[in-house]
């Protein structure tokens, strides 16, 4: 049976009830809450919908809007379509944005939970086992796996980090005490792990005043032993946005519904639990973006119908006010295909701002836009068309703080959400596309990826080589819209010329499309966890089941015959006080093959948060060595530390030491003023 919706503006959509059984039994709708209804604690307040005079106003601004920008000839349905999305949101939007009909809408509650079909694991302290899965569709079969070019030496290995994560990993970030934390939804359902008895959470959208959900949304992970802290999440973390600030603490923002104007703290250690601060933002922040400023501060830009960007106040403090964003308004079209715009933070201290194929820079100390860029055709490359984007690494010993470039690769064709409504599913985009944005007559120079992919991940390696992974070659975002998984990583090298950048590396064979996460680990391998293309946890009878196994791999540049030229960083020769601006910063590493200065590299890179595909606020820079020492098998390296925060804001990085092209496990190290 094939479900549909009326609601045009849906992501979310369910295709098939096959992918819905646990979510089928869910109570009723529960009953809808006033503005400012108070939810047992006195700081967590829904926020005030706009009223209908101030939503008439939007209305005729908008119709005023398209007809000025020559949008007057779309038909009288597309123009239904845009307005919709233009519209402010209200409780009901919210409920028909995310689930079918009535039945569908509520959050499940405790009792849902057997419908897993899972048993505690012994010892897994609330860990479920995984349900069992049924054989694989004939979709599940259809991937792609490229040949790898073993000429160019190993195609790197793939190995398991756990078979159950707990949670599906929606969202990925390391912590500066060598954790990952893993979160999903509280929208999605129960996961695999359970809070402890005591600890359960308040159910902000259960009819039962009081109701709790003791199912975890966010997990603690060791990603070494596969080890699972269950963490509290009250409001709901939908499609959020993430950074840190400069000791190390994750700034959590945005999500859906009671959660869309949360600010919420983690901070890194083995007791640490979210704190969580509604109301602080003045916009809801559901697929919005967020980056890390040269002076510490979080600055989420955008998010669905929310066509600004503003800054994270201090903490417990709120926004009254957000910065309009043109770009963000101009680039909305019928599916969207501009949310999770990509932002980077240039050395100039302007941030880049991409939204579905246009981009701009802005001054946001100034609020001005500096330059508009050209257009990026040949399709949508943010949310749902989902593509990928980085900063390029800035070399500071070959000056790239004067020519800094943005890498945007891969995408959907703009109608492809459209066409999944109808079970089509267009190739998605196979060119990669770069440019400077800092000089006037910038220009996209355009290249081509072996395949086409959506939805993948981008990340930066220590080498300043970028990984590619995870994603489709077909579809776009959404529960059930993408076909064919690109089940082979590329590894993407920057400096080699246009047509020989790509190389296809070893093949998994787990399939991580919508809402798969990645992440850069200090040793240099990458955590790959999540992908779930199901609105609810869901481990038979579909296409893709929900993933919540966690994988690691080992790029080509770990592989065994290289291990005599891996470097060792010697913990103790790390200054303590970390890395000052513009100062010399030197540290002492092992090598078992003997190194010169020429076959070395520092590079110090900003952890990023990763959902969606899309890495945010990462960065790497390759920093100038001064002084290179030999002693034996020891060696001193002197570098020097980025002269200002527009180039590495302030916080925690991981520092390598490259020889040969094979990185050392990193150091943390603190750059501060
Ligand atoms: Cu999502």
């Amino acid at each position: 049976m094939l479900l549909r919706t009326q609601n045009k503006d849906n992501h979310h959509r369910i295709r098939s009830s096959r992918g819905t059984k646990a979510s089928m039994k869910r109570g009723p709708l529960p009953p809808r809450r006033q503005p400012g209804t108070q939810l047992g604690r006195e700081h967590l307040q829904f926020s005030p919908t706009m009223g209908p005079l101030l939503r008439a106003a939007v209305l005729c601004a908008t119709l005023l809007a398209l007809a000025t920008a020559g949008e007057a000839h779309a038909s009288l349905k597309g123009l239904k379509d845009i307005l919709n999305i233009f519209k402010p949101r209200s409780e009901k939007d919210y409920f028909h944005n995310a689930f079918e009909g009535e039945q569908e809408q509520a959050i499940p509650h405790a009792s849902d939970e057997p419908q897993l079909g899972a048993a505690l694991v012994p010892g897994g302290h609330g860990l479920l086992k995984v349900p069992k899965g049924s054989p694989p569709t004939p979709a599940a079969l259809d991937t792609i796996v490229l040949p790898v070019d073993n000429a160019a030496g190993s195609g790197g290995a793939w190995s398991m980090v756990s078979e159950n994560s707990g949670v599906s990993a929606m969202h990925l970030v390391i912590m500066k005490n060598d954790k990952a934390i893993m979160f999903d939804t509280v929208t999605t359902g129960p996961s695999l792990m359970r809070l402890p008895k005591k600890n359960c959470r308040l159910d902000l959208r259960s009819k039962e005043p009081g109701a709790v959900d003791c199912s975890a949304h966010a997990v603690e992970f060791d990603y070494n032993t596969g080890a699972i802290r269950p963490l509290k999440i009250i409001t709901d973390t939908w499609c959020s946005s993430g950074g840190f600030d400069a000791e190390g603490n994750l700034v959590q923002t945005g999500g859906y519904f009671e959660g869309e104007k949360v600010v919420r703290y983690l901070s890194p250690c083995a007791t640490c639990d979210w704190r969580e601060f509604p109301g602080t933002l003045a916009e809801g922040r559901w697929y919005g973006t967020q980056q890390t400023l040269p002076d510490g501060r979080s600055v989420v830009i955008g998010g669905r119908r929310a066509f600004s960007y503003e800054f994270v106040p201090a903490e417990g403090q709120s926004n009254p006010t957000a910065v309009p964003l043109q770009i963000l308004r101009d680039t909305t079209d019928d599916v969207e295909n501009n949310l999770y715009p990509f932002v980077h933070l240039l050395p100039d201290g302007n941030l880049f701002i991409f939204a579905n194929d246009r981009s701009v820079v802005v001054d946001p100390r100034t609020s001005q836009v500096v330059r508009e860029l050209p257009v990026l055709p040949g399709g949508g490359r943010n949310y749902p068309a989902s593509g990928m984007s980085a900063l390029l690494p800035l070399d500071l010993r070959r000056g790239d703080v004067l020519s800094p470039e943005v890498i945007v690769c891969g995408g959907s064709p703009k109608a492809a959400f459209k066409l999944g409504e109808t079970n089509q599913f267009p190739a998605a985009l196979r060119d990669c596309a770069r440019i400077n944005p800092t000089k006037p007559d910038a220009k996209w120079a355009t290249d081509l990826m072996p395949v086409g992919r959506t939805m993948g991940d981008m990340l930066i390696l220590p080498t300043g080589d970028l990984l590619i992974l995870n994603g489709a070659a077909k579809g776009c975002s959404g529960w059930g819209f993408a076909r064919q998984p690109v089940l082979s990583p590329l590894l993407y090298s920057p400096r080699q010329p246009r047509g020989a950048r790509f190389r296809a590396l070893k093949a998994t064979t787990i399939a991580r499309m919508y809402h798969a996460t990645s992440a850069l680990l200090p040793d240099a391998t990458v955590l790959v966890s999540g992908g779930n293309t199901n609105s609810a946890y869901n481990f038979s009878g579909v296409d893709f089941p929900t993933e919540v196994r966690s994988e690691r791999f080992t790029p080509p540049y770990l592989a065994p015959d290289r291990a005599a030229n891996r470097p060792q960083i010697d913990a103790g020769s790390v200054p303590a006080d970390g890395m000052a601006y513009g100062a010399k910063f030197t540290l002492q590493f092992a090598s078992p093959a003997a190194v010169t200065a020429d076959d070395m590299k520092v590079t110090m890179y900003a952890p990023p948060f990763t959902t969606h595909g899309y890495s945010m606020n990462q960065r790497l820079l390759v920093l100038s060595v001064t002084a290179f020492v030999a002693n034996g098998q020891r060696y001193t390296i002197t570098v020097d530390a980025p002269p200002t925060p527009e180039l590495a804001p302030p916080g925690y990085y991981l520092v390598y030491v490259v020889a040969k092209g094979t990185p050392s496990k990193a150091a943390w190290v603190k750059v501060h003023k």
